[in-house]
């Protein structure tokens, strides 16, 4: 699970946009998720690009598949989108606000191209669909 730019802010502003989690609460919810679909999970967090792409990169080899939200570098990052692109895991892109009923500038999004599917607008419960949606894909997959 990769999360991109200033989600290391979560929980402390703007509650009523992303809600009262903190980064840490997010990380423990997935980690009980993935336990009961039997899964284990590397929770990340960056604000620099260049590591995020990094990340995907070495996601090739190492995972069986990427949850990525990539903060505001989702509608500007064709570095991430790139990186994405020549990752060969399957990846679900996560959001918690819904993207489609904020900014205009927020409705593009270059993750989006690469990615098997998108959960926005759930909150934390984006995350734990994003990883059920990885685990039903990873099944399908065997
Ligand atoms: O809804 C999401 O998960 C976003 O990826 C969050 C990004 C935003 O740029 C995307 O458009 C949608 C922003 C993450 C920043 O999170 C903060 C949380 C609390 C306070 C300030 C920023």
């Amino acid at each position: 699970m990769i999360n991109g730019p200033n989600l290391n802010m979560l929980g402390v502003r703007q509650p009523e946009v992303y809600g009262s989690s903190s980064l840490k609460d997010l990380e423990l919810l997935c980690e009980r998720e993935a336990r009961s679909l039997g899964l284990s999970i590397d929770f990340r967090q960056s604000n620099a690009e260049g590591e995020l792409v990094s990340w995907v990169q070495g996601a090739r080899g190492s995972a069986d598949g990427i949850m990525l939200n990539a903060g505001a570098l989702t509608h500007s990052s064709i570095a991430l989108l790139d990186a994405l692109a020549s990752a060969a895991v399957p990846a679900v892109e996560i959001h918690m606000s819904n993207i489609h009923r904020r900014e205009k500038f927020r409705e593009k999004s270059y993750v989006s191209l690469f990615a098997a599917g998108m959960v926005c607008g759930l909150g934390s419960y984006s995350y734990v669909l994003g990883l059920r949606a990885i685990h039903s894909i990873l099944i399908s997959r065997q």
